[in-house]
Order: structure tokens, then sequence, then C-alpha cells
């Protein structure tokens, strides 16, 4: 049956709503950036681009690495904006977007987000590189899509009970990461951890300005949290939404951060552009 009009919005020339993309701007590989600028920051190491095209925060580059066809897009801040990134890419290579059907043969994008977060471990250090194991996401973005299939409940049962966690913010939930690609981009000089990702910069990630947060504890609780041999790593806002969206749909996503700020210790990285440029060189041989 064809998806209304109003359920997936397409503009004049065909293109997908948000992301402003047709089917053949992008290529399979798929690398996801916060900022806007930071896409170019990863196409100016590119042989060529092909395609350039934006739309608000939206901004996608396609064109090849060392051979390679890539497509370098930024998702903005937040799950939000995930859910609207994940899904219109997957109605790119999945809907057909002249007759509004899904096609018989699914296809499986390979997603990459190259991010920057803050630590929450003392001997992570500003400046490393944290790959996510799992996306833990205290957000409910994905709690509106049905998510037990893909979801590890017995790790987010653990975090419940250990946190306190008040059943008023919404269930947490935790996702892994493409085990393929956690393979292809890992080496020793990294860290690996559960990576945390909050809904929104100030209270949901323990920040105090002016506002009493609910759980002033969180993020000591977070610290200590351990599940067989996994801890949580490091805090940001979007890893969980790419692996829930991606798991749900069907593509493999890995999520790496630049460390930037270190939480438990209250430090903030000297030169976070090196600190991202480190991430960006590591990252762009292995994908
Ligand atoms: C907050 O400053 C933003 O920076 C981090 C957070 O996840 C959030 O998006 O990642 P990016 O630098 O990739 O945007």
């Amino acid at each position: 049956m064809a998806i209304q009009a109003s359920e997936l919005i397409l503009n004049p020339d065909g293109s997908v709503y948000h992301l402003n993309l047709l089917p053949q701007d992008i290529a399979s590989d798929i690398i996801f950036v916060g900022d806007q600028d930071r896409v170019t920051k990863i196409t100016k190491y590119f042989d060529s681009i092909e395609v350039t095209k934006q739309k608000r925060e939206f901004k996608t580059q396609t064109g090849t690495y060392k051979g390679k066809r890539i497509s370098v897009m930024s998702t903005g801040i937040g799950p939000d904006n995930i859910d609207i990134v994940v899904n219109e890419l997957d109605a790119l290579v999945n809907i057909d977007l002249k007759t509004r059907t899904v096609k018989d043969k699914l296809s499986s994008l390979n997603i990459v987000r190259l991010g920057t977060s803050g630590a929450l471990q003392p001997d992570i250090p500003v400046d490393s590189i944290v790959m996510s194991t799992h996306g833990l996401g205290l957000d409910n973005m994905l709690r509106s899509y049905e998510l037990d299939p893909v979801s590890q409940t017995d790790i987010e049962d653990a975090f419940i009970s250990h946190t306190n966690w008040d059943s008023r913010k919404g269930r947490p939930y935790v996702i892994s990461g493409s085990i393929e690609l956690q393979n292809r981009l890992y080496s020793s000089s990294i860290f690996k951890g559960i990576t945390a990702t909050a809904g929104g910069f100030y209270g949901p990630q323990g920040r105090v300005l002016r506002l009493a947060i609910q759980d002033a504890e969180l993020n000591s609780k977070m610290d200590n949290f351990t599940f067989k041999e996994h801890r949580i790593s490091n805090f940001e806002m979007e890893t969980a939404a790419i692996y829930g969206l991606s798991r749900l749909l069907g593509h493999n996503a890995l999520s790496m951060n630049a460390i930037i700020a270190n939480r438990a210790l209250g430090t903030f990285s000297e030169d976070p552009y090196i600190a991202v440029e480190n991430l960006i060189l590591y990252a762009l041989d292995k994908i």
C-alpha cells in the first residue's frame, strides 16, 4: 500500500523532506557528524566530491575517499534529529519514492558516527577516542517504536536498579553497535564502552547552572555502573538513537567520539579541533 503524502513528505524535486536528498545522492557507507561545519573537515580529504546538498542543519556531501564512495552528513544535535535522519535515509534506499511503497529487496547502510563527547571515567582522558559498544538511551525518543526485539533488557534492568531510576523519566534502553564495524574500526589505541545518550545537554547530563536536577547523584552512579565486562564510558546525545533505529531498520551502525571533556575530572580539551581531527584521521582509513 502506498505511503501517504503527509507521512512520507517529498519536496517538489522528489527529494526527501528534511535531508533534501535523492536516492542517487547517497553512498551505502555514511559518516554522521553532529556539526554541519564538520562535514568539510572530513571531505577535504576526499579525492573528489560529486554531491553537496543542505537544508537546515542537515548538510550532505558525497564523494570518494581513496576510491571508495562515502557520504558525510551532519545530523545536528540530539535524538529527535536522529529520528529524522535515519528514517529519511532508510526511505532513500528502501522505499520506492515514486510508488511510495516499501521495496521487496531491502538494502543495508553502514553508518559511522564521528562525534564529540564527555568522558564519565577519570581514566579516559580528554583528546582520546571512545568506541561505543552499546548506546544507553536516556532520551525516550526510541520508545515510540516497538523496541523490545532489539533492546538489551538485562542491562537496562541492572542500570535501572543500580541508579534507582525514576520511572517518570521513562525506561532507559540499551542497544549494541554493529560487531562487524566494531571489529573493523577498533585498535588498542582507543577506549571502548557503553555510551550514554541524553535528550539534552544541561540537566539531562547532570549539568547544574541555575536549575536543580531530579537526581544530582546520577553521573556518579553511572560512573560506577558495571554489567559483566561493560562500563559506561561517556555521555553525548545521538549514539543510542542511531543504534536503535539502525538495528530496527536493518542497517549497521557504529559510533566513535572524540573525548573533548572529562566530566569526572571537570577538564576540557585545550584544543578540541585537534581531538576531532585525530578521530577523523583515525576512522577514515578504516571505514
Ligand atoms: C553538544 O554540544 C553536541 O556535541 C556532541 C553531542 O552529542 C551533541 O550533539 O556531539 P557532536 O559534536 O557530534 O554534535
